[in-house]
């Protein structure tokens, strides 16, 4: 009898062989987009522990893997995210530093420091700021896809952003006018506390098929990711969940107990299979040196003001 593998899986949607056919290159940099990711919210975390930083922090670390591999696809496009938005920023590119100096609260921050985690905005990597309401960037990302055809948008949000009213139009009005956005749920199953099942009987991915858009509900693999961003790539609107854990408290520096998964672990044990294990250790070493000397040289920066 075939075995049902539960949605809430690392393994779930699994294609054998998705990572064996990536170009090695491609594989190492989704995973070094997931080091500089990691080892940033690494270190927000202690800073926040020490009281350095003026923001309240949501933080992405266990969730790097699907924007990593997102943003290895859909480059150049406008980008949206909510409160969990440094994955996003970072591994499309945005400014490390001024991501820094925003959590500290520094008028070089990308929102002059006065947005915080919650409120990523840089037109430097088109990247469009959230305003606080959860899902109150979907429709206006709906918008942005309506007013520049000529380019592809990219709209992260989190499972319990799904269940506001807005959203449901906003997909419906993506689906009438056939419009270039790609929507991205991470769905870690918890919206603050609370679980999905708590919450709602349905899912997602089915209310954006019954509109029209395809859509795919999968774990969140990067391998796997990629390989269904390039294929909706080319037709969009397109939806694709992500069954993901977060490894910190819903918001600031603290932990909930042990994520269901440990995806940062798993790429790095897939990167070892594939033989790419040295090449990927250098690349995490490199990362987070980087990023730790960043960080210090900011900090730096708040004590001498
Ligand atoms: C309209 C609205 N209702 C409630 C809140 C309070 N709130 C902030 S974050 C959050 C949970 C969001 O969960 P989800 O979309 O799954 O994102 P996650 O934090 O899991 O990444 C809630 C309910 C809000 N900001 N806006
Ligand atoms: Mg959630």
């Amino acid at each position: 009898m075939a075995t049902t593998i539960s949605p809430r899986s690392p393994d779930h949607g699994m294609i054998p062989g998705v990572a064996e056919q990536c170009p090695a290159d491609v594989s190492l940099e989704m995973f070094r987009r997931m080091c500089r990711s990691r080892y940033f919210d690494e270190q927000a975390f202690l800073a926040s522990k020490a009281g350095h930083l003026k923001s309240l922090i949501y933080l992405s670390a266990g969730q790097e893997s699907v924007a990593a591999a997102i943003s290895t696809v859909m480059k150049g496009s406008w980008i949206f995210t909510q409160h969990r938005g440094h994955a996003p920023y970072l591994t499309f590119g945005g400014n490390a530093t001024k991501l820094m100096d925003e959590l500290i609260g520094l008028p070089s921050g990308c929102c002059g420091g006065m947005g915080g985690s919650p409120c990523i905005h840089d037109p430097d990597i088109r990247m469009i700021g959230h305003e606080g309401l959860i899902a109150e960037h979907v429709p206006i990302a709906v918008g942005a896809a309506l007013a520049d055809p000529g380019s592809t948008v990219v709209c992260f949000f989190g499972d319990g952003a799904v269940e506001e009213d807005y959203f449901f139009g906003a997909l419906g009005f993506a689906a009438t006018h056939k419009l270039k956005i790609l929507f991205v749920c991470e769905d870690n199953d918890l919206s603050v506390l609370t679980p999905t099942t708590d919450r709602r009987s349905w899912q997602i991915q089915d209310v954006a098929r019954s509109v029209g858009i395809r859509a795919v509900d999968i774990t969140d693999d990067p391998w796997l990711v990629r390989h269904h961003a390039k294929e909706l790539a080319g037709e969009l609107p397109a939806f694709i969940n992500c069954r993901t854990c977060r490894c910190y408290w819903h918001v600031g520096a603290g932990k909930d107990g042990p994520p269901e998964w440990d995806r940062f672990a798993l790429v790095k044990q897939k990167l070892d299979e594939l033989g790419l294990g040295g090449e990927a250790g250098k690349l995490e070493t490199q990362m987070k040196e980087e990023i730790e000397l960043l960080w210090k040289s900011r900090l730096q920066t708040l004590s001498a003001t």
